[in-house]
């Protein structure tokens, strides 16, 4: 085996069940013919991106968007498939009761409604076999003087101490952040430190995720991330790419850069591979190539991270070559990987060509005969 078919093996990426179903932007939800109509054909869709590229062999799931009424049923299918469930997000933004807030909320009733979900959660998880909880707030306020920032935050950690107590040994706790949106003036999870102050609170199995699109403009998300892993507190990731807010576009379509930075970060010499996830939006490309196509791009990202020569980088970096040492990862980053990684795919058993492969195979025309629907828009809410 070479070295990179050994390193494509130990990379997994989750792609996440609800980057396969409809979505929208706040003026419209574009619907695809033959979008998967339940979460079973959603992981359909999963197994096909692992299929094609080899390095997706997980499926992120969100409660209760996948909710069904037999979860064995569910589990089998997933394992059938050759996929396995990777983190249980809960979904605490969409009840009414959540206007104000979910488990930060003022109302203690409303507080046990989003623990109660999250313990439900945790069972759901172990029922499928998944190692994690992945957590994402819209708790916050749009007004100073809405609330008091202290005591909603001391309503969520002792929520999420709850949760945490709950949590079986084999599941980790990961706590995303993120500026704004839905809240706009105060987030209750608002950047990393906060994220990282409440993992501290809870304990060594809760840690952060970092979604590249919840940071204002211009940060350096790679030292954060380099902080994080330092810390043992890198708990996994949200891979999109953004232009401007929280866009959710396909990773490393526009900041490649960016994207190889990190993953330099995560294989910095004894740094261990946190979990590794895709969220995204496809709202006006084609779901599944889209899936496709990202995948592609983590592993481009993470081959061209390995080829970084880091004694020399080391050396330059030790003695002052501040270009001497940038060249070293320039020299990785224009290295072009795409025929080792076509090689190290097509060996493994996956497609040499993810993209082409998918245009060739009739799976896309296949749904849409299958599944039906028609490309339709359902009515946004902006004025
Ligand atoms: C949020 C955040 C969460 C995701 C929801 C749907 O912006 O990124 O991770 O679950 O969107
Ligand atoms: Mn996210
Ligand atoms: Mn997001």
């Amino acid at each position: 085996m070479t070295d990179i078919e050994q390193a494509l093996e130990r990379l997994e990426i989750e792609t996440p069940s609800w980057g396969y179903g409809d979505s929208g932007t706040r003026f419209a939800t574009f619907q695809q013919a033959g979008r998967p109509r339940d979460v079973f054909e959603r992981l359909d869709d999963a197994a096909e991106v692992h299929r094609l590229t080899g390095t997706a062999p997980a499926v992120a799931l969100h409660f209760p968007w996948d909710h069904v009424d037999d979860l064995s049923a569910l589990h089998a299918h997933a394992r059938a498939l050759g996929l396995r469930i990777g983190a249980v997000n809960p979904n605490l933004f969409q009840d009414p009761d959540y206007k104000l807030g979910s488990i930060a909320h003022p109302d203690e009733r409303v507080r046990r409604k989003a623990v109660d979900h999250l313990l439900e959660c945790v069972e759901i998880a172990r029922e499928l076999g998944s190692t994690a909880q992945s957590l994402w707030l819209a708790d916050g306020t749009n007004y100073p003087g809405q609330d008091d920032m202290i005591e909603r935050r001391h309503r969520m950690i002792s929520a999420l101490q709850e949760v945490y107590a709950a949590l079986p040994e084999e599941q980790e706790l990961l706590v995303e952040y993120k500026p704004f949106e839905p809240a706009f003036y105060a987030t209750d999870l608002a950047d990393w430190g906060s994220a990282l102050l409440t993992c501290q609170q809870l304990g060594g199995r809760a840690r952060v995720l970092v979604d590249l699109g919840h940071h204002p403009p211009g940060t350096n998300i790679e030292q954060i991330v380099a902080l994080l892993a330092e810390q043992a507190r890198l708990g996994g990731f949200h891979f999109n790419n953004r232009k401007y807010a929280d866009d959710d576009l396909i990773v490393g379509s526009v900041n490649p850069f960016e994207l190889f930075l990190i993953f330099v970060e995560l294989t910095a010499p004894g740094r261990t591979m946190p979990r590794l996830t895709i969220d995204q939006a496809h709202n006006v490309e084609a779901k599944v190539e889209a899936m496709v196509l990202s995948v592609v791009n983590l592993q481009e990202a993470y081959a061209k991270a390995l080829l970084v020569d880091r004694p020399p980088l080391a050396d330059a970096q030790r003695s002052g070559d501040v270009l001497g040492a940038h060249e070293v990862l320039l020299d990785a980053y224009r290295t072009d990987v795409r025929p080792l990684l076509a090689a190290a795919r097509a060996a493994r058993g996956a497609a040499d060509d993810p993209v082409a492969a998918l245009r060739g195979s009739g799976y896309v025309e296949r749904a849409r005969a299958q599944r039906g629907g028609t490309e339709t828009v359902a009515g946004g809410w902006a004025r």
